[in-house]
């Protein structure tokens, strides 16, 4: 009798073990979204010449077909069109520009949003760098989603209009966009292009994604959704 309550006894501490494990393995699955384990949280700002910023914690974000894991060390930004210099960036040769931190709110047009710290590079830098034709009117950016979206080149000129690899003093997690995301102040959120992999330069009109399906392609915060 003692033998069998052993196997009991036995047999008892291995289910309860196999569940537990199956436990563990599906909540840590339910919690193993990049934005957890990609980043130091005691390192992320939380305020910015005095302004309360949102932890990334809680912000939403948006994207058409999930999260694109892009690796750092064959990243290339390609820039082309209406340039008279093509550029072809390493992620290295972004961080080698001069930096620029800006506080900006995203806001969705589906009516969520954030405050943030945003650090980057200005597209007026690499504009100059690769000598943007005078005749040059709109912006495309290419995502690695094969999203799209466009701005005015006057726009984007006259804001100073930065490419983030930082985000409340935080690499830009995978699903924020690692490594680039637009910071298109005062445009709805579907003009922020996450993985950003190429700039056209252009003179004539384009319609992105969203752009496409109806979206304002002037998309100004607080202005109508659709045209
Ligand atoms: N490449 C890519 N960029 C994108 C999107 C997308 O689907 N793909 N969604 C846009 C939309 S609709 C929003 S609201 C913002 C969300 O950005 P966030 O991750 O900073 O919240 O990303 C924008 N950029
Ligand atoms: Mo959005």
């Amino acid at each position: 009798m003692s033998g069998n309550k052993n196997i009991f006894r036995k047999l008892f501490l291995s289910i309860f073990l196999v569940i537990t494990f199956a436990l563990i393995v599906l909540s840590s699955g339910c919690i193993s979204d990049t934005e957890e384990q990609a980043y130091n949280k005691s390192e992320e700002a939380t305020e910015f010449k005095g302004i309360e910023l949102t932890p990334i914690m809680e912000q939403r974000n948006n994207a058409i077909k999930g999260t694109q894991y892009i690796d750092q060390e064959t990243y290339e930004l390609e820039v082309y069109g209406l340039v008279d210099k093509e550029l072809k960036l390493s992620y290295d040769d972004l961080l080698e520009y001069p930096s620029e931190s800006r506080f900006v709110r995203m806001d969705c047009v589906e009516g969520w949003g954030f405050d943030a710290k945003w650090t980057g590079v200005t597209l007026n830098t690499i504009f100059d760098e690769a000598q943007v034709n005078a005749n040059a009117t709109e912006v495309i950016f290419y995502c690695a989603d094969e999203y799209s979206t466009s701005l005015d080149i006057e726009y984007l000129r006259d804001n100073d209009i930065i490419l983030a690899y930082k985000l409340n003093d935080i690499t830009l997690p995978a699903d924020r966009g690692f490594p680039l995301q637009l910071v298109a102040e005062d445009k709805y959120g579907y003009k922020w292009a996450k993985w950003i992999i190429g700039i056209e330069v252009i003179a004539h009109t384009y319609e992105g994604y969203w752009e496409r399906a109806g979206y304002s392609n002037n998309a100004d915060v607080g202005g109508p959704a659709f045209e």
